[in-house]
């Protein structure tokens, strides 16, 4: 995230005081009818440990419970938009810290709609959540066509995150006004919509999300020659979108396939080039560009080659790999 990063402020604000105001979602037990209320469900929100954080990243991952149901929430300080400077610069309170010669540093007091916090609720937060956001060592697995239909299969079919939120995306139960663009083909059709990742205030950061219509597609693991129409049309529309709406070209982009993702359905991640993006390291990111190519070179070449990927020190799938013996 460094170019992000670096202009993001560094002044905390301090006290560590949650004074955010929140939409609060009622959990929706997998239908995706959420009422939006207003209210502060943080107001209820007690820690019980901070799972990650970074100082740089201006960012804070923290395990608690919201009456009595386990919940992740994620605080992020957001980057300063360039449009905001005339106002930030007039409308703000500056104290002096110190003066030097020509130095000075100063605590800088913004209005509180150009100081807000990006802010992420899971609730109910799984075991599995807890796990995903806590800081922790990864190890590179070596995934052979054999290792995948034996250990990480069975694993995922009985395992993974649930994509409940995928089908409400799909079904326009959840997120409907946030969609940019929908080819309804059940065949090549997809949703493109901001991943929740992104606030939306600045390209710098863009991060959107293309899900697919088909629904039997889980992973990288299950592209075949078959699925090039598909992988061709979201590549393509994707990119005339984005360069329609925010006017950056497919050179600034960086269009990508997770494997391992954390959910198993179909979904392509388009990113600003300069935004290190969480996961898009050569580890885990798997361009499209390639992904397309390596399909028209050998039509079974995803459901034969050993693939690698990186996955965190409690992971069960990591454990079911050590089990096996491949680690
Ligand atoms: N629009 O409800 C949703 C939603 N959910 C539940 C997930 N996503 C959603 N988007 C919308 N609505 O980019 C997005 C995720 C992710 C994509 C799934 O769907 O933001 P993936 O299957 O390849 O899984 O992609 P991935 O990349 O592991 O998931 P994720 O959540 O991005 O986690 C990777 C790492 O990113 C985490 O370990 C954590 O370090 C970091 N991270 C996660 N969430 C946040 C956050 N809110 N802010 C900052 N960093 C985060």
């Amino acid at each position: 995230m460094a170019e992000s990063a670096a202009k993001r402020r560094t002044d905390s604000g301090g006290s560590g005081d949650l004074n955010v105001e929140v939409k609060k979602l009622k959990p929706d037990h997998g239908n995706g009818r959420q009422e939006a209320e207003s209210g502060n469900i943080l107001s209820a929100f007690k820690t019980s440990a901070v799972l990650n954080d970074s100082a740089r990243e201006k960012i804070i991952f923290i395990h608690g419970k919201v009456a009595d149901q386990d919940a992740v929430v994620i605080l992020e300080k957001t980057p300063i938009r360039q449009d905001s400077l005339d106002e930030l610069f007039s409308g703000s309170t500056l104290k002096l810290e110190m003066r030097n010669d020509i130095y000075s540093t100063y605590r800088l007091q913004a209005p509180p709609h150009l100081n807000e916090i990006k802010t992420t609720v899971v609730c109910p937060a799984t075991e599995k959540h807890v796990k995903k956001y806590q800081r922790q060592e990864s190890f590179l697995v070596e995934e052979t066509a054999e290792d995948y239909q034996s250990i990480t299969l069975p694993y995922i079919q009985k395992q993974s995150f649930s994509v409940q939120w995928v089908y409400n995306v799909l079904e326009k139960k959840a997120e409907a006004e946030r969609i940019l663009y929908e080819d309804p083909d059940p065949q090549v059709g997809f949703l493109l919509l901001p991943d929740f990742k992104w606030d939306q205030k600045q390209v710098d950061d863009l991060y959107l999300l293309a899900i697919v219509h088909q629904r039997n597609i889980k992973s990288l693991r299950d592209l075949r020659s078959e699925h090039l129409p598909l992988l061709q049309n979201v590549l393509q529309k994707g990119k005339e979108q984005i360069l329609q709406r925010y006017k950056l070209p497919a050179s600034q982009l960086r269009v990508y396939l997770h494997y391992q993702p954390s959910y198993y359905h179909l979904h392509v991640h388009f990113t600003k080039l300069g935004y290190e993006a969480p996961g898009c390291g050569v580890e885990r990111a798997h361009l499209l560009t390639d992904v397309i190519q390596n399909l028209q070179s050998d039509p079974r070449y995803y459901e034969t080659r050993t693939l690698y990927f990186p996955l965190r020190a409690d992971d069960g799938l990591l454990g079911k790999f050590k089990e096996a013996g491949k680690l």
